[in-house]
């Protein structure tokens, strides 16, 4: 076995839209660099989640990078909201546009990445036993990319077919005539039901706890030119579909008004509370962004996320559409959520209430009902057998600190990852780790991430690390990390903000309640895009206030 040990400036680890950008940087810099990534392509969280259905629940226009204006006029989407395919299309075509993949090796699973002190390199090694060297490393790891599938007694005897929404095969899957069950009702699930039961001879669907989503609306762009600018039509109050043409000609105003936002997105958030309007009022504007569709229903009154009265009448109201929809109402009162709206991310649906319409869907719920075992031939609940050809986890991910935690990383005393992160993580900024020098996370834990648009909070970052990288070149810096005092005022601060949040009314991934025995912290920053990006850029301002550089 070839032992490579080939020195690297940057090694990036991942090569979804985080690693591809980092890359891209690096080569335009000169600096030697690697990218290690675990499939076969490039593509990250889309060349993983292939499940039927999947697509992002973010605006394509916004979905994409925008560090080239080239690419952003060239690049033709055809729908509101991209299915998988066309988002990992894209990600082909960047990596193609900009030579990338010639710095990327594939199937290559890294094990372990150890600072050694002495020599100020991360030495990194893969599974085949192949080792390398670099001065710095990024971990591109993704935020939901570890997936997680709970241990249920039994699970090892069945006998069908057996799939992960996050780990989906890469041939097709055909459910005609087949009976299929599915643990799970958050996001991958919502997105998967309706289309697997459009061809499935039954569907049984195993429901812990149900989950709150709305109608994504989801068309085709319109192409072909218009004469109204993007301002024009935001101040007709966004009624009207703009054309592709419309939104690139304006392409800087929508980024820059998203840019503003808590979450990174342009859309229309109504500055009054729920609670000063009349009943009618806020009728009126939930019946509108109902039938508008997608996450901006949450944009509604700008207290849904804060004031646990306000959301509550945004969260009756999604109860009633539920009960609306679904004609069986003893379905229905299962399907009907009673926490708090958004605390769970919100689901962008197609059909999916319609779906427990259909004779050949059953709703199993496993509060009356719970799971005693998976037998050979399917589910085992307290009340009976449901027997199926296929069964589906779309039970989600050990978000945000899973893939970190799967590589034996090791920081300049030696210390684990693992260990240090034992009672949740620590970081500064979600960015950097105390006692891990030279050490990036992009998107990490401590970070605004999946509360935001992911690409543009992938942008942000690196675009943080690279200005950090010239700083440190410029200076005759060789290490930098952050000081235990400003990571422990970091986490403190994280923790202070997110109390209040709705989003910490309930148990979720955010929290990493979802995960048996992972330690209860609030794993994202709660604090919005701009904030964040502010603090960012006082501490790269100030050079480097909170980081240890070392010459
Ligand atoms: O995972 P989840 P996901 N027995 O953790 C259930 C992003 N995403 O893959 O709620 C029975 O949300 C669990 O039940 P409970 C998005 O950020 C984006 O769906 O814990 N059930 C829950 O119902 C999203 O939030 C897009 O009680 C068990 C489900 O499994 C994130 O990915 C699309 C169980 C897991 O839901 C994760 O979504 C898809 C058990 N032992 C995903 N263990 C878009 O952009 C877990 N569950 C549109």
């Amino acid at each position: 076995m070839s032992k490579e040990n080939t020195k690297y400036d940057l090694i990036i680890i991942g090569a979804g839209f985080a690693g591809l950008y980092a890359l891209y940087k690096a080569i335009k810099r000169n600096i030697k660099v690697c990218v290690f990534e675990k499939g076969s392509d490039v593509g990250g969280t889309w060349y993983w989640n292939r499940y039927p259905g999947a697509r992002c629940d973010v605006e394509s226009m916004q979905y994409s990078y925008q560090f080239s204006k080239k690419l952003e006029q060239e690049w033709v989407w055809t729908e509101q909201y991209a299915t998988q395919p066309e988002i990992l299309k894209y990600a082909k075509h960047v990596a193609k546009r900009y030579n990338l993949k010639p710095y990327i090796k594939f199937n290559n699973i890294i094990t372990s990445s150890h600072f050694d002190k002495k020599s100020r390199v991360w030495n990194i090694k893969n599974r085949k036993g192949e080792q390398f060297k670099a001065r710095f490393c990024i971990m591109a790891t993704g935020c939901l990319s570890s997936t997680y599938t709970p241990l249920i007694k039994g699970a090892s005897s069945f006998k069908g077919d057996i799939f992960h929404t996050g780990n989906w095969p890469h041939k097709k899957i055909n459910f005609s005539n087949k009976k299929v069950g599915i643990i799970g009702t958050g996001s991958s699930a919502i997105q998967s039901i309706p289309v697997i039961a459009d061809k499935a001879k039954h569907l049984y669907v195993f429901q812990r706890t149900p989950h709150y989503t709305v109608p994504a609306r989801n068309r085709s762009l319109i192409y072909g030119n218009g004469d109204n600018s993007y301002t024009k039509r935001e101040a007709q109050g966004f009624d009207v579909d703009l054309t592709v043409e419309e939104i690139k000609a304006d392409y800087s105003n929508l980024r820059k008004k998203a840019k503003n936002m808590f979450s990174a997105m342009a859309f229309d958030l109504n500055k009054k509370s729920a609670l000063e309007v009349s009943k009618l009022e806020r009728k009126v504007e939930y019946e509108s962004r109902w039938e508008k569709g997608g996450v901006p229903f949450i944009g509604a009154f700008i207290d849904l996320n804060t004031n646990r009265e306000a959301n509550d009448t945004a969260a009756e109201f999604v109860r009633n559409k539920i009960k609306q929809t679904v004609k069986d109402p003893q379905i229905a009162k299962k399907l009907v959520p009673n926490y708090t709206i958004g605390c769970k991310r919100l689901a962008v649906d197609t059909n999916y209430y319609e779906t427990y319409n259909k004779s050949n869907v059953t709703l199993v719920d496993l509060k009356d009902n719970p799971i005693k075992k998976i037998t050979t031939k399917g589910i085992q609940t307290t009340q009976k057998e449901y027997s199926f050809d296929s069964l589906i986890y779309a039970t989600g991910f050990d978000a945000m600190t899973g893939a970190l935690m799967n590589i034996d990383i090791r920081g300049s005393n030696g210390i684990k990852l693992s260990k240090k992160w034992a009672n949740g993580p620590k970081t500064f900024l979600g960015l950097a780790i105390q006692g891990f020098p030279n050490l990036f996370t992009i998107t990490g834990p401590g970070s605004p991430s999946v509360f935001t648009n992911m690409i543009t909070s992938i942008e942000q970052h690196v675009d943080w690390i690279f200005d950090c990288f010239d700083y440190l070149y410029t200076n005759g810096i060789e290490l930098i990390e952050p000081s235990e005092e400003s990571e422990r005022d970091w986490v403190q601060h994280n923790q202070d903000i997110a109390k209040p949040h709705i989003r910490s009314s309930c148990s979720s991934w955010y929290r990493g309640s979802n995960v048996e025995g992972k330690p209860e912290i609030f794993l994202p920053y709660v604090g919005g895009f701009p904030a964040y990006v502010k603090k960012c850029e006082e501490i790269s301002k100030s050079g480097y206030k909170g980081f240890l550089l070392t010459k």
